[in-house]
């Protein structure tokens, strides 16, 4: 699917992730929380952008808990 831009309700910033690895791993703790939740990671750009039934609070919480640093979040409209 193409990126959309204001598609993406919850845009994440996340210190650690350096590879493909990381990515899947914060994409399926995410999809844990909603498996319908489109994820779209930014290693370059540190950030995680999530569409789907998730609060900023939830998608922090699950990736603190893969072991990652959140540094920042914005909710987007
Ligand atoms: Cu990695």
């Amino acid at each position: 699917m193409p990126y959309l831009p204001g598609a993406f309700q919850v845009k994440l910033i996340v210190e650690g992730m350096t590879c493909g690895h990381c990515v899947k791993a914060v994409t399926s703790a995410i999809q844990k929380l909603d498996g319908n939740a489109r994820v779209v990671v930014d290693l370059p750009a540190r950030s995680v952008r999530i569409n789907g039934a998730v609060t900023p609070q939830q998608a922090t919480q699950a990736i603190q808990d893969c072991g990652y640093n959140v540094t920042g979040s914005a909710e987007e409209t």
